[in-house]
């Protein structure tokens, strides 16, 4: 006589018919499942050595999770200036390259996909956080958030408003950061245009004031996005390039007038540039997903690549979004922090881990390797 089939196993051959599941490809790039891991920062890299990743530790925390059809990296900043955040890592250096090529490894070894988040923070940091020089953004309007430094909280200055010489060079480093990230064994490159960083403060006009033909206008504004994505293509080919975007986010003390307007706008550019995914926060980073003020289904619509949805997404949000083809992929961020076999446990209909966030940022194992898996 055959025992009757555990509960959890019934579940688990349920999943295999789910989209969310089942093998797809976002541009050039094959994915065994449709759940992405987001970026997430943890600030874990080696600060001393030059912002370098690629510990035995980083390396095991992006093995853990390889079983997500994505890693979208934790952000990586493209020079200098553009880190905003302690213990982040870089994409300028060779030291940095070489860095990522054992995670990048020990991604592809399980199966998985791993692209490089590529990251200017602009006016979110501190001269505590860029080596002493004076954080830039288009305009010369000070954020209203904290910056944690070795020194303690500290508030993030008035930032220099870049002048068309420096915004060529920064277009220019973000070009360099994804041929280092194809380099060292990335599958491509999300360039981070959300949650009030550079790209960000260019786009909405809480953060840009100019007067040039990179503000004002929405075509203006939209300018340093679309040469950051003109160049990195250019670079790696549009099968290989996505970008994030939270139209309606106040992360990080930015807002917009217009998000629906701009945003429309920008969906529409980047469609006609071919590129590989949009990453799209729905709602208040981290918060409440029904903020007013921007229609994500049309979003979907009016762009031909695939949408990857993000932000406070569950098992069975994520089961109708991809169902139903609101989405073609979920990013999950905390949940990845806290259950790394996050794909079998969403099979299963397993209980999750619950994430602390008092460990989201410190050093060490401990909230990073150290979750339990099923
Ligand atoms: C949380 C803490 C530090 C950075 C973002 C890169 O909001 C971040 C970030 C989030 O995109």
């Amino acid at each position: 006589m055959n025992a009757p089939l555990p509960h959890a196993l019934a579940q688990s051959l349920d999943a295999d018919s789910l989209k969310l599941f089942q093998p797809g490809r976002i541009g050039d790039i094959e994915i065994a499942n449709r759940v992405v891991m987001a970026p997430l920062t943890r600030c874990r890299a080696d600060e001393a050595a030059g912002d370098i990743p690629g510990s035995a530790l980083n390396v095991e925390y992006y093995r853990q999770r390889s079983n997500a059809g994505l890693i979208i990296s934790e952000g990586t900043q493209v020079s200098p200036l553009g880190k905003g955040y302690m213990a982040t890592p870089g994409i300028y250096s060779e030291a940095q390259v070489e860095g990522w090529k054992p995670i990048t490894q020990a991604v592809h070894a399980a199966g998985s996909k791993i692209v490089a988040q590529i990251w200017h923070v602009g006016r979110i940091t501190h001269p505590d956080l860029t080596g002493g020089a004076q954080p830039v953004a288009p305009s010369a309007i000070a954020a209203k958030v904290v910056a944690y430094t070795r020194n303690g909280k500290v508030e993030a200055p008035v930032p220099h408003a870049l002048t068309l010489d420096e915004i060529a060079e920064v277009v220019a480093q973000f070009r360099r950061a994804a041929a280092n990230a194809i380099r060292a064994g990335f599958d491509g490159v999300e360039i981070h245009g959300a949650n009030g960083y550079l790209v960000d403060q260019f786009l909405r006009d809480g953060a840009n004031q100019r007067t040039d033909a990179y503000g004002g206008s929405i075509e203006n504004r939209c300018r340093f996005a679309l040469e950051v994505v003109d160049a990195v293509v250019a670079e790696i080919g549009a099968g290989r390039v996505g970008i994030r975007l939270s139209p309606v986010t106040p992360a990080n003390d930015l807002s917009d007038s217009h998000p629906q307007a701009l945003f429309g706008h920008l969906v529409e550019q980047l469609d006609q540039r071919g590129i590989a995914f949009l990453h799209v926060v729905e709602g208040a980073t981290g918060g409440p997903r029904d903020l007013p003020g921007f229609d994500y289904a049309g979003a979907r619509q009016a762009f031909k690549g695939i949408y990857i949805a993000n932000n406070g997404y569950d098992r069975q949000m994520a089961i109708d979004a991809v169902e139903s083809g609101r989405a073609d992929a979920v990013a999950f961020g905390r949940q990845y922090i806290a259950n790394p076999d996050l794909v079998q446990r969403l099979k299963q209909g397993a209980a999750l881990n619950q994430p602390d966030p008092q460990t989201f940022y410190t050093p060490g194992p401990v909230g990073y390797t150290d979750y339990p898996v099923l």
